[in-house]
């Protein structure tokens, strides 16, 4: 690619990508994300058409600047657990290490989080021979907080199948709770030094009003659906998420990366296709909004392609609501 990328317009169009987890490594932005692939895929509830092989990294140097593929870091052959459905990374640096988290199926059709790792942010990733023990649903995100321990966010609803898990173990015919109870939040685990594995079982994270009730699941404006991300802004922690079938990605705060959090409000409101995903992240003195939409495929739900714009959080810590294609 040739052309510097712009806000809010796709950072590459040679290949689709989705679900950007971006980074600062070595002083440029790396952005981990989804390779979609171009087919013609019904839609489902169960996310079929999400059936992605393998990933691609990019990266800028700087704002405005022309966004590079690496090419193919990690392709699902290469997995020797997974059997399909490469779905949103995310990336980490520790031990002098580049490691790369992702979900995908297993031989079960069961989905679990896997770890590659690599010297270089763009790859090539090597993938431990098993899922990482303990894991389930999807979506990781992987935040190192300043004093060296690194948290791994995950979990998604319907295709997710995080509502198959809250017993503990996986009952593949059960449902979400019902609209007037508190709805399913992601999961956390501390991870292991080496970061391989989790250091305790998983922990539901809990997100409340400000009056401290459980948001619950029939408020589909503010409950979480998937895809979380924690970032640290001021001291407090910011997790955020989308909330699905009403499209958003809206955001909680809290005092400790383990919850509860507070819901605050609306990040982006929603974009062209199905789903919605983000990462937020700081580059020098500015603060970015990655996110992804269906707009160069014409509205295909399986054909996304990864985007940017500015953050910007007012006095109070609160962020100010981005409107997509508000320009
Ligand atoms: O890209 C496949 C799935 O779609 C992701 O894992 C979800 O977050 C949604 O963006």
């Amino acid at each position: 690619m040739t052309k510097p990328a712009k806000f809010n317009e796709p950072l590459v169009t040679h290949i689709y990508t989705a679900d950007p987890s971006a980074h600062v490594f070595e002083g440029k932005i790396y952005i981990y994300p989804s390779h979609d692939l171009d087919h013609v895929m019904e839609s489902n509830d169960n996310g079929d058409q999400y059936d992605m092989e393998d990933y691609h990294i990019l990266s800028m140097d700087e704002e405005g600047a022309v966004c590079v593929d690496h090419g193919e870091a990690l392709h699902l052959r290469d997995i020797p657990w997974a059997k399909q459905q490469l779905w949103a990374p995310d990336a980490a640096f520790k031990n002098e290490k580049y490691y790369l988290f992702f979900p995908a199926r297993d031989q079960d059709d069961i989905f679990r989080l896997g770890v590659a790792t690599g010297s270089s942010p763009t790859g090539p990733f090597k993938p431990e021979p098993n899922y990482i023990p303990g894991s389930f649903s999807i979506d990781p995100a992987v935040f190192v907080d300043h004093d060296e321990r690194a948290y791994i966010y995950f979990g998604g609803l319907w295709g997710g199948q995080l509502e198959k898990w809250q017993t503990g173990t996986f009952m593949p015919d059960a449902e979400g709770p019902a609209a007037n109870e508190p709805a399913l939040g992601p999961f956390v685990a501390e991870l292991s030094d080496d970061m391989l594995t989790f250091k305790d079982q998983p922990k539901e994270i809990s997100i409340v009003d400000k009056e401290g009730h459980p948001i619950l699941a029939g408020d589909e404006e503010r409950r979480y659906f998937e895809g979380p991300w924690v970032h640290k802004y001021n001291g407090s922690y910011y997790l955020s998420y989308s909330t699905g079938s009403t499209h958003k990605i809206v955001y909680a705060t809290s005092q400790n990366p383990l919850g509860p959090f507070v819901y605050q409000g609306t990040i982006l409101n929603p974009v062209i296709g199905w789903t919605t995903h983000h990462s937020i992240v700081q580059f020098k003195e500015k603060w970015y909004l990655f996110y992804h939409d269906s707009s160069l495929s014409g509205g295909a739900d399986n054909k996304r392609s990864v985007k940017y714009t500015e953050l910007k959080y007012n006095e109070d810590g609160t962020i100010q609501t981005i409107e997509p294609y508000d320009l």
